[in-house]
Order: C-alpha cells, then structure tokens, then sequence
C-alpha cells in the first residue's frame, strides 16, 4: 500500500488543525478555542476506495498540520523533505493571509521545483459573508495551474471531504504511474 505525506499549510488561524481533525476524524480540541499548533503535528490514517484511473485503491496518510507562524520557519526543509502533495489553506476575505500563502507557495513550490499538480488551494470560508467572494488566481498570485476550492468545515463537511480524496486520489495516481515507471526502466536495464 502507498503511504503519501501530506502537508497542510497556511497562515495562522486559517483553519488548518479544524481541517485536519475533521479529516482524520480526531476529536481532540474541537472546542472551537483557538490553540495554535507548536511546529508540527502529524496524524495518521487509512484511505479506502480512491478512484485512481477507475480502480479503487487504499492509501495510508500522514497528514502534517504545520504550524502557520514564521517563528518555526527552520523546520521548513524538514516539512518539505519526501513530501508527496501540499494542500495550502488560507481564509480569502484577508489580504494578509493571500500574501502569506503566496510566499509560503513560493517557498514550498516555486523555488523548490515541486509539482504545482500536486498542489491543491483549499479557501477556508470560516464566515458566511466569505461565501459571496469569488475566487481567482489573478486574487492570489500563484501559478494559475493550481487548483481553488472553496471549502467550509461547518457547512459543507461531505464535500471537503470529497475534494481532498479526489486530490488524494490524484497524487496516488501520479506517483503510482511514476513508480510503475521506475520499474520498467529497471526492467530495461536489466535485459540490456
Ligand atoms: N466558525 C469557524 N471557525 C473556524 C473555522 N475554521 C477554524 N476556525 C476557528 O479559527 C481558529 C483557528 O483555527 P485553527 O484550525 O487552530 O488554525 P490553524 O490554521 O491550525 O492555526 P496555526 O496552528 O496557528 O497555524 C480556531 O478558534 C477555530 O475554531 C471555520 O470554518 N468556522
Ligand atoms: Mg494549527
């Protein structure tokens, strides 16, 4: 079975841990009171029934909830290092979150050469009034390429839910073909 890590990251207070707990089904803190994360913190689980290419395959996920303040920025190589997809989320209606994202985008994506198709935006619609905004790539200066959810824990659970096995499912795909790929090049090799 595949084990994909998965990085979360944002700004503080975009929602990140809320997301993940719901994710991971975890209980903990679901109080609503806001504690931000110290570093990192991972949590583990199962995924059944991914739609890859029409076959129905499991994951196991390390989810990495990073912590959004700069002050832990030495631990960013760490993050990085033999990640397989980044889910960034932000809340749309703050200007500063949308800088902050961008340069975490910069320094997580552009600079390190990692796949922006293994990169998905999830706009974290914390407050009903954030409903009515429009998202757009031209909002957020990223790569146009990299695709903009509008997700809300409360108010649309199941479909959050299904947008990240839909971007789970897209990773798996792509690094399973890749693998695939890997071994046939041995194969190759060996009857050269
Ligand atoms: N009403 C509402 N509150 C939310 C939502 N998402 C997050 N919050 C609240 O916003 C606060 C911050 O959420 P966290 O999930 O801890 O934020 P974080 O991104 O993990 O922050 P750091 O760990 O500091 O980087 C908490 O009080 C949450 O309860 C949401 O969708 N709706
Ligand atoms: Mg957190």
């Amino acid at each position: 079975m595949f084990k994909l890590k998965i990085l979360l990251l944002g700004p503080c207070a975009s929602g990140k841990t809320t997301i993940a707990n719901f994710l991971s089904d975890a209980t903990e803190n679901s109080s609503g009171e806001y504690r931000p994360t110290q570093g990192v913190r991972i949590l583990e689980f199962e995924m059944q029934n991914l739609n890859v290419n029409n076959e129905k395959l499991k994951a196991e996920i390390e989810l990495w909830d990073c912590s959004g303040d700069h002050k832990f920025e030495a631990c960013w190589p760490a993050l990085q290092r033999d990640t397989h997809g980044i889910i960034f989320i932000y809340n749309p209606s703050s200007a500063h979150h949308a800088r902050d994202l961008e340069l975490l985008y910069n320094y997580f994506v552009t600079q390190t050469g990692f796949s922006h198709k293994n990169c998905v935006v999830f706009a974290n619609q914390m407050r009903p009034a954030d409903k009515d905004l429009k998202l757009s790539s031209k909002m957020l200066n990223i790569s146009s390429w990299v695709l903009q959810v509008p997700v809300s824990v409360e108010e649309s659970g199941n479909r959050l839910q299904a947008d990240f096995s839909s971007f789970i499912a897209s990773v798996l795909g792509r690094l399973r073909d890749h693998s695939e790929q890997e071994e046939l090049n041995i194969i190759n090799m060996q009857s050269a």
